[in-house]
């Protein structure tokens, strides 16, 4: 069937709306017809060059949601009309670490992904001859898209898809890291309030956090975090002249846990640094340059600190993600009030102007 679709044919150019070729769906794959999906930061990683899982030319788009329309042989959990959220981390079920209680990674189809095939090494998208390649695994700036079934969490028919197509991603990875990391009455920083750092104070609010410390160079989603449960905010260099010693100060010694999201290796170093000795963990989300190396001295580790990270926010996407839905549905994680941007697919391209200036928190654009 032919779909309009998002295309980056190469690094920093804009992106192509056109029509593709999708194949119908291969034995353990399903074709989905995407209604929304958020535009991520990562997704500008594969625009600019610098994502290592980029094969060019490629559909982004990883943090979507819509309906099932058809599925290939063998798939036996999901059927046509089913609502799914596409997984760019894939919960398979029988690997040794979808086994394991201690991780949400699953690679049983990592290799592919990151080369942007389907697990039988092709692509189902075309446009004229030339294949297409799939980002992510998810590729959902396709009105139709074909998604390994082990990568789609069936969700709730009445949950809104224009609106938890954000648990794809940002939503996902903010409030569950937050909730697997705080302890109620603890203390917590955030370095960074893009779309992951404002969940991560969500779902800091939701965990019962005490203090909730934002810190960003930018004043513009201050009123945002604070809506969602931040107590305090710094901007480094004009509120204060470090903000290491700004959080000791406001906490009696430092924080409980320091969530990174900016990728800043510096900035990374200042979140191990402004945790509580003894038992302070710093959790790292926001992704560093190719190759660079964080440096700090050992003793903060020996003495109890603990430094660690944390990938879709620790949800193993099909088993947990519905209920995450469920909570959003209860009223309890809020989307609404960060979706800064509807557009169209035509407007894909302002879309990630408007990221690139920090004009948005989160566009989605809709397909219906
Ligand atoms: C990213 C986070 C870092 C690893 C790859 C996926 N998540 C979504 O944008
Ligand atoms: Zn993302």
């Amino acid at each position: 069937m032919l779909s309009p679709a998002a295309i980056c044919v190469a690094p920093n150019q804009l992106l192509e709306i056109d029509d593709v070729t999708v194949e119908g769906p291969q034995a353990g794959e399903v074709l989905v017809e995407i209604v929304a999906s958020g535009l991520c930061h990562t997704d500008l990683t594969a625009l600019e060059g610098i994502n290592a899982s980029s094969v060019y030319p490629l559909i982004p788009g990883h943090e979507g949601a819509g309906r099932v329309v058809e599925v290939g042989a063998g798939v036996a959990t999901l059927a046509r009309g089913d609502h799914v959220i596409p997984l760019y981390g894939p919960e398979c079920g029988e690997c040794s670490m979808c086994r394991s209680k201690r991780t949400n990674l699953c690679w049983t189809i990592k290799p592919t992904r990151d080369h942007g095939v389907m697990p039988d090494g092709s692509s189902r998208f075309r446009r004229g001859q030339e294949p297409v390649h799939h980002f992510m695994g998810t590729s959902t700036l396709s009105r139709y898209t074909v998604v390994p079934e082990i990568a789609l969490a069936k969700i709730r028919k009445d949950a809104p898809l224009d609106k938890v197509c954000l648990f794809g991603c940002g939503v996902t990875t903010g409030v569950g890291a937050a909730l697997t990391h705080i302890r109620p009455g603890d203390n917590v920083a955030v370095f960074g309030l893009g779309g992951i750092g404002v969940n991560i104070i969500q779902g800091a609010r939701i965990a019962g956090a005490a203090r909730i410390i934002g810190i960003d160079i930018s004043r513009s989603k201050t009123e945002l975090a604070r809506s969602y449960g931040m107590t305090d905010f710094l901007v480094p260099g004009e509120d204060v002249p470090d903000p290491v010693i700004a959080i000791r100060d406001l906490t009696g010694g430092g924080v409980d846990v320091a969530f990174e999201c900016t990728g800043v290796l510096k900035v990374m170093r200042q979140s191990l640094d402004c945790c509580v000795p003894a038992w302070g963990k710093s959790v790292l989300l926001g992704v560093e340059p190719a190759g660079s190396e964080l440096s700090f001295p050992p003793v903060q580790v020996r003495y109890g600190k603990s430094i660690l990270g944390s990938y879709f926010g620790g949800v193993k996407g099909r088993s947990e993600l519905p209920a995450l839905i469920d909570r959003f549905m209860a009223g309890e994680i809020d989307v609404d009030r960060q979706i800064t941007h509807r557009l169209t697919l035509a407007q894909v391209n302002e879309g990630f102007e408007l990221m690139r200036s920090g004009r948005s928190v989160r566009s989605v654009v809709m397909f219906e």
